[in-house]
């Protein structure tokens, strides 16, 4: 089998790339390790920046999206029970995020690449990755039973934090950059309407808790636990009770499994080598305080496939070359916004009273000042891809 760009990964990385790449007569093929209806069936990011609904736009994914997609000009910060509106419309000249599931957007894509008669080979087993210091790379990998090489120009691993493609480096080439939380998130799913337009980002002395939600309908809600939390621990009854404490939510039935994620910052540099490329989680992580998880796959995507198609149409990789850097300087943003909203909201299981007292002022800081408000908005709604 041959493709001019071999994926791996049909997450959002992955399935974007092909998508753009596709628009320009530039052909891919995407090998994923799980089945189609396993990745639709994770629930993951809710938040899209402005640039990314842009992207989706333009690509022309986004026609479920208008229907269904909830625009928010805020989010609410809560303390000591008080909430406190960050006015994105006010703060940043009008921009605004959307609210619409990565299932949901994943569903778009995976129907529109159907459509399009483009290539995804899903249970694909073993995937490796071969002569990315040549021109020539290839993936081998097992379907059905049947060992099959796909011979590329190029090859993008869109394979998430634990893929395949980021450790296939050689030894020396990345440094990679980490840091651990000591908490993760329970997260659950309700049938039940939100209890406020607003995201509400919750501070508590028992831990953080977050508010999103999926549709006018469904609402999606996160409690701060230990990251390796025995869910077995948490019947309803106590995530409703711990639920109502922080956010005084009121009740709901519950729609689906229960899940810890636990939280890490990450960064491998650089983001390519030869003829391998990472874009999305393949390359970094951050905790989902931020939202910026799944945008920043996108905009790794959109400065990733400038180069590929200025490479197919010039023969020139300038643009290709100076992706990683590039790509960087906006994960770096992202990581430190994220950081930041994770160590200002959550509560340090060895955390002393000064940590405290600092998360409080920072708070505090916020509600009172334009300026810090306005920095918070900026972040949040993200910088343009530019
Ligand atoms: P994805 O979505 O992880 O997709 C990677 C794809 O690669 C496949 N894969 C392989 N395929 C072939 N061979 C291999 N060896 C492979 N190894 C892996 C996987 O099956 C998968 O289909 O990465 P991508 O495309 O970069 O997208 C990034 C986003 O998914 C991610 O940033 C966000 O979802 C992060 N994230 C969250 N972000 C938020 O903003 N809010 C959230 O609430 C939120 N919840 C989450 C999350 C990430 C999670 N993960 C990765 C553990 C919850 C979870 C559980
Ligand atoms: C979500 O809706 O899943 C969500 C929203 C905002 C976050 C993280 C997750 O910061």
């Amino acid at each position: 089998m041959r493709t001019q760009v071999g994926i791996v990964g049909s997450g959002p990385a992955g399935l974007m790339l092909s998508h753009i790449l596709h628009r320009h007569g530039i052909e891919s093929v995407i090998l994923e390790q799980r089945s189609r209806d396993y990745v639709l069936g994770r629930i993951r990011a809710g938040v899209l920046e402005q640039a990314t609904v842009d992207l989706l736009v333009e690509l022309g994914l986004d026609s479920r999206m208008k229907r269904e997609g909830l625009i928010h000009t805020g989010i609410e910060l809560q303390l000591d029970g008080q909430r406190h509106r960050i006015d994105f419309d006010a703060l940043t000249g009008g921009r605004a995020v959307t609210v619409y599931g990565q299932t949901e957007i994943t569903r778009d894509m995976m129907d529109a690449r159907l459509a399009q008669g483009g290539q995804t080979i899903y249970e694909a087993e073993d995937v490796s990755v071969h002569g990315i210091e040549t021109s020539k790379p290839s993936l081998r990998f097992r379907h059905n039973g049947d060992s099959e090489e796909l011979q590329c120009d190029f090859i993008v691993g869109c394979d998430g934090f634990h893929g395949v493609c980021r450790p296939s480096f050689p030894a020396g080439v990345i440094q990679n950059f980490e840091r651990v939380y000591p908490y993760g998130w329970l997260g659950i799913l309700a049938n039940v309407a939100p209890s406020s337009e607003e995201l509400v980002y919750a501070y508590h002395d028992r831990g953080f808790a977050l508010l999103s939600m999926r549709s006018t309908q469904v609402s999606r809600l996160y409690i701060q636990v230990a990251p390796d939390e025995d869910l077995k621990q948490w019947p309803d009854d106590r995530v409703w009770d711990e639920l109502s404490i922080r956010l005084g939510t009121p009740g709901w039935t519950l729609r689906d499994e229960k899940s810890v994620t636990p939280m890490r910052s990450f960064v491998a540099e650089p983001m390519q080598h030869g003829r391998l490329f990472l874009a999305g989680d393949a390359a970094h992580i951050v905790p989902p305080t931020g939202a910026k998880g799944l945008n920043l796959a996108a905009s790794d995507v959109k400065l990733l496939s400038d180069g590929l198609i200025s490479f197919y149409a010039t023969g020139n990789s300038a643009v290709l070359d100076g992706y990683s850097r590039k790509a960087l300087e906006r994960v770096w943003r992202a990581e430190h916004f994220s950081w930041f909203m994770t160590s200002m909201l959550h509560r340090t299981p060895e955390g002393d009273a000064f940590e405290r007292k600092l998360q409080r002022s920072q708070l505090a800081y916020i509600f009172k000042s334009r300026a810090a408000a306005a920095s918070l908005a900026e972040n949040y709604v993200g910088l343009p891809f530019d």
